[in-house]
């Protein structure tokens, strides 16, 4: 870091230039500053989902280009990841106290060979404060993982995450087992992560695929509301 840099002090830049900083600092991989920014932010009145998509996403969508041209490697990309982590530690227990009462049950998790978390915990904490309750299975997801969890918890909704494209077609894979298995019907199946698009999550039988975690929220949200509206299977 330059001495300049050294000088900044975030808490005397105004909210663009904040953000700009915040950028550069979650690039660099420095925590404790995203954990200030965010602090700040959130004093200046800035609400948790802003400051997730803004300066967080933002950043990480940057890290995210330079990963890919071979300007960043992996240990600078899970030191920003590590500070994107500190900030969402921070807003996760602000997007999840909005009181709402439970509207669902979803259980959570990358898929087998992935072991990307990030979007995956967004997702879960926005649910979690749209008022679903939220099984978060973790990364490495085989199909009984999913299947077991889903039985054991009576969910409502399997989500599933991947970031490889090497590692979403596993998705078909569970998708498959449900089939085969005869509880495809049980369970509403939604999808999400960089790689994937409408079109995939189409051809893999999935209900829906997610663009982002807002979508995730929305998504779900109708879902349910159908499953309460279908009517009862007949005796
Ligand atoms: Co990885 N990585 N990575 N990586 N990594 C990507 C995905 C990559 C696109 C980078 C690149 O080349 N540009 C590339 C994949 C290329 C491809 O498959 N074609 C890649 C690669 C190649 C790899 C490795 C293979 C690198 C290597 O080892 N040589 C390796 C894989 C390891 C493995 O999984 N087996 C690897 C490792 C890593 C780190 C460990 C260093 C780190 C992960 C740390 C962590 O997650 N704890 C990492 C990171 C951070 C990334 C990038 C830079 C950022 C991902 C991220 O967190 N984005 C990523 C580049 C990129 O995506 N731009 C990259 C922010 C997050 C908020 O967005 O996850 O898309 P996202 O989630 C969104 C939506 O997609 C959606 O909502 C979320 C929130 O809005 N969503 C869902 C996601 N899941 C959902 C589930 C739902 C609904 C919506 O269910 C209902």
């Amino acid at each position: 870091m330059s001495d300049e840099e050294d000088d900044i002090i975030l808490s005397e830049l105004d909210d663009e230039e904040l953000v700009q900083q915040m950028m550069d600092d979650l690039y660099d991989g420095l925590k404790e500053e995203i954990e200030e920014g965010v602090r700040i932010l959130l004093d200046r009145g800035w609400g948790p989902y802003d400051i997730l998509t803004k300066p967080l996403v933002g950043g990480m969508t940057i890290v995210g280009a330079d990963f890919r041209d071979g300007i960043l490697f992996v240990p600078e990309v899970l030191l920003a990841a590590n500070a994107m982590k500190g900030g969402m530690f921070i807003l996760k227990p602000l997007l999840v106290e909005t009181g709402a009462p439970t509207i669902g049950k979803m259980v959570i998790g990358t898929v087998k060979g992935d072991i990307h978390d990030i979007g995956k915990n967004l997702v879960a904490m926005m649910m979690e404060g749209a008022g679903f309750e939220i099984v978060d299975l973790g990364i490495n997801n085989a199909v009984e993982s999913y299947l077991e969890a889903a039985a054991k918890e009576g969910a409502d909704i399997i989500g599933m995450s991947a970031l490889l494209t090497t590692t979403m077609p596993y998705m078909k894979v569970v998708i498959d087992t449900m089939k085969e298995q005869g509880i495809r019907e049980d369970y509403i199946v939604l999808v999400g992560g960089a790689p994937l698009n409408e079109e995939f999550g189409k051809a893999i039988g999935a209900d829906a695929y997610c663009r982002d975690a807002a979508v995730a929220v929305e998504t779900a949200k109708t879902y349910m509301a159908r499953k309460h509206n279908r009517p009862p299977a007949e005796a």
